[in-house]
């Protein structure tokens, strides 16, 4: 009975306490102002635009500066109510971070995808609950377009055709032929629009040119990964000569670990040094490299997409109707004098210095 009389009472008192405890606890929030996570602010009038961005993750500098975009853009002085939400690289907390975004009524949902595959159902949800979903940065696959208003990032592909024109024509200005040419890719995050782009770019590029492409490996857009990557391909391959790192963080780690194994990074590939190409142009370290001609190639990546977003947002909320696929424009950087433009699908673009 006494046994009884505990168990009534601490289930009364105690586990109710021991619950919100734990809910308190389970709601991860960050000083950093990149991942701050933002929960709605009850108090704050109708009158603000509530919207609720879906961040995959924080993996790179490219992801922070996108991150800091967008909480730069939509303050609450420009009238704005953000519910930011950092998914941690996976789909799962993203998929649960737009449910919450539509359980709490939101103007508007932005959604920085992980992956590409896997977000019909969620984004039925939004659609039924009319409310706009904005794609930002990376896309997602769907063959119901209707699914999102509009998307805005880069053209993946056409950043590795710039890059890959560069290699090109500098090598040939070397006088480096196509078939000594002896490539590894150290890939972003498998199945993001980044990646699937800047592997398939090269994937042609080494096709089309007789390149020896010896070995794709994710890295998943981390410094750490970069490096773990690189060193197994260097006991993998005694003849590499260009290293494609599908973003700077990678190629930080990539260059950490060719100078570990003795092998000296650089274009001079006659005399044995290895070639490092990247993409984004965000990492301040990466610039300096690209200054220093460590890393010989950078195809620039913008993350600043806030006031694009915001811009959309305008649109619809004036009951416009944006483009459904908006693109940035971008920049290709090295600070090596032999190639001084390249041309790709007809447009030229001039090397810029890092
Ligand atoms: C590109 C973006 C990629 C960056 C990486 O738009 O999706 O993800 O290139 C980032 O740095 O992690």
């Amino acid at each position: 009975m006494k046994r009884y009389f505990f168990l009534k009472w601490f289930t009364i008192l105690i586990l109710p306490l021991l619950a919100v405890i734990i809910s308190i606890a389970g709601c991860s929030s960050v000083n950093r102002k990149t991942e701050t996570e933002i929960t709605e602010d009850s108090s704050m009038a109708d009158s603000y635009i509530t919207v609720g961005f879906s961040q995959l993750g924080a993996e790179s500098d490219w992801r922070s500066a996108n991150t800091d975009s967008m909480l730069e853009t939509f303050t609450e002085e420009k009238g704005y109510n953000l519910l930011y939400k950092n998914g941690q690289q996976k789909q799962a907390n993203q998929i649960t971070a737009i449910r919450m975004f539509i359980q709490q009524g939101v103007d508007y949902i932005v959604l920085a995808p992980a992956t590409e595959d896997g977000w019909d159902l969620v984004l039925e949800e939004a659609k039924n609950a009319d409310i706009p979903v904005i794609l930002v940065d990376r896309r997602v696959n769907t063959s119901d377009k209707t699914l999102y208003s509009c998307w805005v990032g880069s053209d993946f592909e056409l950043e590795s055709k710039k890059i890959t024109s560069w290699i090109k024509a500098y090598t040939e200005n070397q006088n480096i032929a196509p078939y000594d040419l002896h490539i590894v890719n150290i890939q972003g995050s498998l199945g993001s629009t980044a990646q699937l782009g800047r592997t398939r770019g090269l994937a042609n590029a080494a096709r089309e040119n007789g390149w020896d492409l010896m070995a794709e490996v994710s890295g998943d857009f981390t410094e750490t990964k970069g490096q773990e990557v690189m060193s197994a391909l260097l006991k993998r391959f005694d003849n590499i000569n260009l290293v494609y790192c599908e973003n700077d963080n990678e190629a930080i780690g990539a260059i950490t670990a060719i100078e570990n194994s003795g092998k000296k990074v650089g274009s001079d590939i006659q005399n044995g040094e290895i070639m490092v190409v990247s993409f984004d142009g965000v990492n301040e370290k990466a610039l300096e490299y690209a200054r220093e001609g460590k890393i010989s190639c950078i195809a620039e990546c913008n993350p600043l997409h806030g006031p694009r977003v915001e811009t959309l947002i305008k649109m619809l909320g004036n009951g416009e109707t944006p483009q459904k696929f908006n693109y940035v424009d971008e920049k290709i950087y090295s600070s090596l004098e032999e190639v001084q433009s390249i041309t790709v699908d007809g447009a030229t673009y001039e090397i810029e210095k890092p």
